[in-house]
């Protein structure tokens, strides 16, 4: 990657963005000075995660929220994950067909990103979108994902705010709480507050919040909105301006900021060991091995072992 391009994302050139975000993407190898220049570029974007089931209005609410920064003179980057699409680039159609009133405005870029089958990779190349985003100047960044167990809780640790959204069908408290959602939320939603029950849904998450948030947490607020109607939006953004100020206050944002610096420096041995120990002799040697496994008696302790003490040759 070059100087040349690095101006370009720093001018807030957008295919010129496109273009970094396929190599990320596509896991093709980015000079570590690239991305030392892009860290240093990439201060203080606020990072915001939206998430929660398939059709709960994650994306008409992300819509919303554009429209409302934009008013408040920010410029916006959306990340749109979804783990379970192998498509890439023009992903979630419908995604882009109800936010593409943005195509020609130079303060919103839009993106999807699929999984590869690749979800922990996804998170942490969501990260480095993030990072160029901030580069090129965009004030808030937004991570859409669609809610699937880990995937939740891998972007939740990719941003600074996670804002869960649910909708009346979204379930009992029970299943809530299994789902792991309480731990990662700072901000409740129940959307689609047109529909029966939703009341209901914010009462009984409000209680449970009270009662499970975990001593020196923050107790998450809920709101009710009705994303298609444009209700309750404008609440919903000021909430998230006081909770930010909150969670500034009480530290919890800064504590979560150094915690995702340190998973990104783990992500990313991890990840260059890997890399580094799976060379095709070593995938062949495994291979081969496993064909021969009816033959031998050879556990798989014993595979692991060999394979590793081959990479010290
Ligand atoms: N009734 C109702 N429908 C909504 C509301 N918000 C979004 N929808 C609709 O729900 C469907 C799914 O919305 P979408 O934003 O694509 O959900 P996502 O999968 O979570 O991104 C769309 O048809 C929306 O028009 C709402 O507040 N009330
Ligand atoms: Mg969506």
């Amino acid at each position: 990657m070059d100087q040349h391009t690095l101006d370009r994302i720093r001018s807030n050139d957008h295919r010129a963005l496109s273009r970094v975000i396929t190599q990320i993407e596509s896991g093709q190898p980015i000079s570590d000075t690239f991305f030392k220049e892009v860290h240093t570029l990439s201060h203080d974007a606020l990072r915001i995660g939206i998430t929660g089931p398939p059709g709960a209005g994650k994306s008409t609410l992300a819509d919303q929220l554009i429209q409302i920064l934009l008013n408040d003179g920010k410029s916006v980057g959306v990340v749109a994950v979804d783990p379970t699409s192998p498509f890439t680039g023009g992903a979630l159609l419908g995604d882009r067909v109800r936010m593409n009133h943005y195509l020609f405005n130079d303060n919103v870029f839009i993106r999807s990103m699929g999984s590869h089958g690749d979800l922990g990779g996804l998170a942490r190349k969501a990260q480095d979108v993030g990072d160029l985003l901030a580069a090129s100047g965009k004030d808030v960044i937004i991570f859409e994902t669609v809610g699937v167990g880990q995937g939740e809780h891998d972007v939740a640790k990719a941003v600074d705010m996670t804002v869960v959204v649910l909708v009346p069908e979204s379930g009992d408290e029970i299943q809530l709480m299994k789902a792991g959602l309480i731990e990662i939320s700072d901000i409740f939603v129940v959307n689609k507050s047109d529909r029966d029950g939703a009341g209901r849904l914010a009462q009984s998450l409000k209680a449970i919040l009270h009662t499970f948030t975990q001593k020196g947490k923050l107790e998450p607020p809920v709101f009710n909105t009705s994303a298609d109607r444009k209700e309750g939006v404008a609440d919903l953004y000021q909430g998230i301006i006081d909770h930010l100020a909150l969670m500034k206050d009480e530290g919890v944002l800064k504590a979560k900021q150094l915690e995702r610096y340190r998973n990104r420096i783990f992500n990313l041995i991890q990840d260059r060991l890997l890399r580094k120990f799976w060379t095709q002799e070593k995938l062949d040697q495994m291979e081969l091995s496993i064909q021969n496994l009816e033959l031998t008696n050879t556990s798989p302790h014993e595979v692991a072992n060999s394979l590793l003490k081959g990479s010290h040759d």
